[in-house]
């Protein structure tokens, strides 16, 4: 008879030697199949004496199952391998995505407007829109400046020829914004309105043919004056810090009356204009069909890209439309 404790020794040792599930299967079939050792055995169990046959069938019995599990339990440590080889081969390196050169970051613009309109709406405002192209009735007529106006010229204006019999441009400021909401919105209203603008302008270290601008509209009862100042400085002291002071200088706009044009503080005491402002005139309220007698309110427009080169202290305006990434870059 066969030593089945070294047999079942032999086994175990045989099967950490295969490394696949392959190889195990042939070491397997060496121990456990038909030409084995085990089942010559079991054949030769007819030549010993009758008495000893069923003890030596017993052991024989014992020491396959104990080999049927050495076997089953080596293939299972070879499946769980080859499962994590394949899973770090697969593996994906998604840290490339997070590097940081290879991102970019909102223009100079869009930041100063998404902070402009932060700071309004803290102060109870919402934010309103209107179209870049506009007809007459909104841009000039509706705000009290007529056909015959002299002012028409001041807002040296881009026409837009779409046949129409309607004269249709592109909005000079974003003044037209207030008689949209003023038309659809009844009062009380407190709005921003941040958008382009467009002018025959010609570009220089302070012009642009399209720049921005952002519009305030206020319309309740008792406003005064003092409203309108005091809401211009909480908004500069927001804006460009608690040192900036800014004042009103007396102007002249068509839509509003009295007009103003405000000033903010330098650091060196000089004063700097930002842009126009004062009270709605009765006539542009009359056109909106909201009663003067009845309602008041402030208007202010002020252009986003002058007020981005001060607060950045940009010696030339057109720096913000150059997309030179390495000017983009310090922002
Ligand atoms: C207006 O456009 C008036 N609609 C402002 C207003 C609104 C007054 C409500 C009263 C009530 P003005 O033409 O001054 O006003 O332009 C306002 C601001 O726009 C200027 O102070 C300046 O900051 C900016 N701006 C005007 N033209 C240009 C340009 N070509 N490039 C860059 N910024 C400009």
């Amino acid at each position: 008879m066969i030593d089945l404790q070294k047999l079942s020794q032999e086994a175990k040792e045989a099967s950490i030697t295969a490394s696949t599930v392959e190889e195990l299967s042939k070491v397997q079939n060496q121990y456990l199949g038909k030409k084995s050792e085990l089942v010559k055995a079991k054949k030769g169990l007819g030549s010993i004496p009758e008495s000893d046959r069923a003890t030596a069938g017993k052991e024989l019995n014992e020491a396959r199952e104990s080999i049927e599990i050495i076997f089953t339990e080596r293939k299972l440590e070879i499946e769980e391998a080859e499962w994590d080889l394949n899973l770090a081969s697969e593996k994906i390196d998604l840290t490339e995505l997070l590097n940081p050169i290879t991102r970019g970051h909102l223009h100079l613009i869009t930041q100063a407007r998404d902070q402009l309109e932060d700071v309004f709406v803290g102060m109870g405002f919402t934010v309103a829109e209107g179209p870049e192209v506009e007809t007459a009735w909104y841009n000039f007529e509706a705000l009290n400046i007529p056909d015959w106006h002299p002012a028409r010229g001041n807002f040296d204006t881009i026409f837009v020829d779409l046949g129409e019999p309607e004269e249709v441009m592109l909005r000079s400021h974003t003044s037209p914004v207030q008689i949209r909401t003023m038309e659809r919105q009844a009062p009380p209203i407190y709005i921003v309105a941040p958008g382009r603008t467009f002018r025959t302008d010609s570009a220089d270290s302070t012009h642009l043919p399209a720049f921005n601008q952002i519009e305030g509209l206020v319309i309740d009862k008792g406003i005064t004056m003092g409203d309108l100042a005091g809401t211009i400085d909480a908004f500069v002291q927001a804006f460009f810090g608690k040192e900036v002071k800014s004042r009103l200088r007396p102007s002249y706009f068509p839509f509003t009356e009295p007009s103003a044009e405000f000033d903010i503080s330098r650091p060196d005491g000089s004063w700097l204009e930002l842009g126009g402002c004062g009270m709605v005139h009765p006539n542009v309220l009359s056109n909106c069909n909201i009663d003067p007698e009845e309602w008041q309110g402030f208007a202010f427009g002020f252009g986003i890209d002058r007020l981005v080169s001060m607060r950045y202290q940009l010696d030339d305006i057109r720096e913000l439309v150059l997309n030179d990434a390495r000017f983009l870059r310090q922002f």
